[in-house]
């Protein structure tokens, strides 16, 4: 005979180099943009965890407040539901991973999985049950604006002028949409390719003003037919004198590129978790190493 009363769910313990395998499989896909879902992964471990507020010590990856509304639908987080969508699975497989922890270790295996450095990683997230969680809007980089807004963003995050060029260099990664960002275009030839390619193309080309059909504008390369593409506020952070030799030394450096973003993005990841401290941390393998 079985009982009527609700089961409850023991929790197994999670079986982290398989959830990173998991993910490392499900990454490419011919019909989806460049190939790969990796760089959207990216983009939604980051603004899970890049609403971190050093001062009021609220926000970050803890409860993944991006589930819920009004959050889920701030401008900035425009088209993450496709990068949550597609980890549901492994969600459903491992129901005793929290969102937090699912979410970024993606944005890790993204990363790796695509030719980036070994990113340091351990679980610990405690999901948010409401959304009372969720972080008010606004607190995402704005990519219209200039230098300015970027380091106010970033240094209430508690970053320095060098991590935060560091971590713009994953958009090495990716495109921009026009029904997400209303921006269009990669940053690089090669979108799915992690590596210090930004640098050298910010630095590399000869950049034009683009008027957009939704009245915006962006930076566009003048002297070739590619779709590369600049934000507004990137060439702003290139033009910045305390900025500049740190793109300078990333475009010339891939070693140190390297070292620097597994550093910055491991921080990023753990931003407002409180962890207990006695935590495994992993340094995955690559499916491929
Ligand atoms: Fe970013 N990013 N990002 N970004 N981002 C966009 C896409 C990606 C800014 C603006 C935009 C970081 C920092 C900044 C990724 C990773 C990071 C888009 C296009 C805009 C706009 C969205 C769309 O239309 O789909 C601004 C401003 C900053 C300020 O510094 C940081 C930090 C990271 C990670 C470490 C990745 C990856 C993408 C590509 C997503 C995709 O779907 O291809």
């Amino acid at each position: 005979t079985h009982s009527l009363a609700p089961q409850k769910t023991e929790s197994k313990p999670v079986d982290y180099e398989q959830v990173y395998k998991d993910i490392a499989d499900i990454l490419e896909d011919n019909d989806y943009d460049d190939g790969s879902f990796g760089p959207v992964l990216v983009r939604l471990a980051w603004h899970a965890s890049g609403t971190y507020d050093k001062d009021s010590k609220t926000g970050g990856s803890n409860a993944a407040s991006m589930r819920f509304a009004p959050e889920s639908e701030h401008g900035a987080n425009a088209g993450l539901k496709v990068a949550r969508d597609l980890l549901e699975p492994i969600k459903a497989k491992y129901p005793g991973i929290s969102y937090g922890d699912l979410w970024t270790l993606a944005g890790v295996v993204a990363i790796q999985e695509l030719g980036g450095p070994t990113i340091a990683w351990r679980p610990g997230r405690t999901d948010g049950v409401s959304a009372q969680s969720c972080t008010p809007d606004g607190r995402l980089p704005d990519a219209g604006k200039k230098e300015d807004h970027i380091r106010d963003i970033f240094y209430r995050m508690g970053f320095n002028d060098q991590e935060i060029v560091a971590l713009t260099g994953a958009h090495a990664l990716g495109r921009c949409h026009t029904d997400r960002s209303g921006f269009d275009g990669p940053w690089s030839e090669q979108p799915t390719i992690f590596s210090n390619e930004y640098f050298k193309v910010i630095a590399g080309r000869k950049w034009v003003k683009k008027d957009l059909p939704n009245g915006g504008w962006q930076w566009v390369d003048k002297n070739s037919d590619t779709t590369i593409m600049m934000l507004p506020a990137e060439i702003s952070m290139y033009n910045d004198k305390a900025f500049r030799p740190y793109f300078d030394l990333y475009a010339k450096d891939n070693d140190r590129f390297f070292e620097d973003f597994s550093k910055a993005f491991g921080t990023l990841m753990e931003l407002g978790v409180p962890f207990k401290g006695d935590e495994k941390v992993y340094r995955f393998k690559t499916t491929n190493a």
